[in-house]
């Protein structure tokens, strides 16, 4: 989701394969043998492999709303942050989300140790309506969709927390309309067609 975040705000009009994981297309795992998504082949062929390196692909081409500009801090600082997201945040959230798949006998325990870093962004947010300043950046758009599927867990404990800043941000991040332009859903690619128009030149911008 992160990735088409950043496409669409840059607006680089791209072709859209949506993949079922199930079935993963030759093409992709011709294109990138890890079998992940998101994966983007630029015109000359250049592979990017992950969702943070493809929101730095899409926005060192083209960032009209500045997200590698945040009003405070820098990019390091904001990178930092996703690192920290990507790293213990992701960890913990997989393991809250799907316990059983990591042989653990409930989430709790996982929900409970991302609980520190949740109440650091709160902080965060006490003198700013986001991350980094008054306007989105980089930072937020990378770390939202994994905030909304926290909370989406168990939306009554995260609705509890005493977190009304990082809720407020997460229900703007969601009532975007950014957020509702990378929500479409696509039927999956089949080999010899040819994608989806991504972004609709509506949603660029
Ligand atoms: N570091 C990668 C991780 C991507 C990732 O894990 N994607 C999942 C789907 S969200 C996936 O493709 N899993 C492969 C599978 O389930 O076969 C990135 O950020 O792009």
């Amino acid at each position: 989701m992160r990735a088409r975040l950043a496409i669409a705000v840059s607006g680089i009009r791209c072709e859209l394969r949506e993949v079922v994981l199930r079935a993963k297309p030759p093409a992709l795992l011709q294109a990138s043998p890890k079998g992940t998504v998101p994966v983007l082949v630029d015109t000359k062929g250049v592979v990017v492999e992950h969702s943070l390196d493809i929101m730095m692909w899409a926005l060192r081409r083209n960032d009209p709303e500045n997200w590698l500009v945040p009003e405070q801090r820098d990019l390091p600082t904001m990178l930092d942050l996703v690192a920290e997201c990507d790293g213990a945040f992701k960890h913990q959230l997989d393991r809250y989300k799907y316990p059983q798949r990591y042989d653990c006998e409930t989430g709790e325990v996982w929900r409970d140790a991302a609980v520190d870093w949740l109440q650091s962004l709160e902080t965060r947010l006490k003198s700013d309506a986001y991350l980094f300043g008054a306007r989105p950046a980089l930072a937020d758009m990378a770390v939202a969709p994994f905030i909304r599927q926290f909370a989406h867990v168990d939306a009554q404990w995260f609705a509890q927390q005493p977190w009304p800043r990082l809720c407020q941000w997460l229900e703007n991040w969601k009532k975007s309309a950014l957020f509702a332009s990378v929500m479409s859903k696509y039927p999956a690619w089949q080999e010899g067609n040819p994608g989806e128009v991504f972004p609709l030149p509506q949603q660029a911008g």
